[in-house]
């Protein structure tokens, strides 16, 4: 009886001992495990679905005259205005813009060293990339005064958030995400379409909870669901930029995706075009 007993106080203090030591190295381990490895989002091609995009035509809400001279690469809607990254080495800036005049009333001026590329806004900072320098800049909303620089690896293309994280495409078939506070990467997804992978992923802006951007070489937008990398939707634009050709202007490529929340409008241009446009998109017949 005193035996059974003792081997029962035994084996509870032995389930104890185990149970205590567990508890001290499960939250251990999964410290480590957070430390030392990015969380990547990884999709093997075999379980990509080949969904088929839906295919979106626009019609013109309005049209607004857009600086002639600006090599746009980044666009975003916030309080009333547009603010737009614009490239080139020697004539990239940062700029504040009157939506209903396209008059530019605040500007700053990279160094010539630098191509601005995609901007993103969080919170009171605006976050620009740049193309091939590995630099990114944070300034104030307000003021455009420069509070810090960073670092990325590869070149920096399109640049969204979606609340928590920065979405930075860069021409490959990868879109990578990056903590905004630190600027580490925290995971990639490759975007796919019709089950192949999908490059040259350009200006992005989020709608709700999905990604648009529009893709280089085209005049066409990708919504892209940003959890999965598939492209669910593809709107045409070939007969906007076609408007913008026609007046014999030297434009480049459609670029420039902003979205006014607030009143769900859709913003486009494109580099060195005379007009910006708000459109809305409807599923083709
Ligand atoms: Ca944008």
């Amino acid at each position: 009886m005193a035996n059974t007993s003792d081997s029962k106080v035994f084996l509870q203090k032995r389930i104890y001992d185990i149970v205590q030591f567990l508890f001290f190295l499960i939250p251990l381990l999964l410290l480590q495990s957070g430390c030392s490895q990015i969380e990547y989002t990884t999709t093997s091609a075999s379980a990509i679905p080949a969904v088929e995009p839906v295919w979106y035509d626009f019609s013109i809400v309005n049209t607004y005259p857009h600086d002639p001279e600006a090599f746009t690469q980044g666009l975003l809607f916030r309080d009333g205005y547009l603010y737009e990254s614009t490239g080139q080495r020697g004539y990239s800036t940062l700029r504040k813009v009157e939506l209903e005049s396209g008059r530019v009333f605040q500007l700053h001026k990279l160094d010539s060293n630098y191509f601005g590329e995609g901007l993103t806004d969080m919170d009171d900072r605006f976050i620009q990339l740049t193309l091939s320098a590995g630099t990114g800049f944070v300034y104030d909303i307000e003021s455009f005064s420069l509070i810090e620089t960073f670092s990325y690896e590869g070149d920096g293309w399109g640049l969204a958030n979606d609340g928590d994280r920065l979405i930075i495409s860069d021409g490959t078939t990868e879109l990578r995400f990056l903590d905004p506070e630190t600027f580490q990467e925290t995971g990639r997804l490759t975007v796919w379409e019709n089950g192949e992978p999908l490059r040259n992923l350009n200006e992005m802006v989020m709608v709700d909870d999905r990604l648009f951007a529009n893709v280089l070489h085209t005049n066409h937008i990708v919504i892209v669901n940003p959890l999965t990398g598939v492209v669910e939707g593809r709107v045409d634009l070939d007969k906007l930029a076609d408007i913008v050709r026609n007046k014999g202007d030297a434009v480049n490529v459609m670029n420039g995706l902003a979205y006014d929340r607030e009143n769900d409008r859709l913003f486009v241009t494109g580099k060195l075009w005379p007009k910006l446009f708000e459109i809305r998109i409807i599923p083709r017949e």
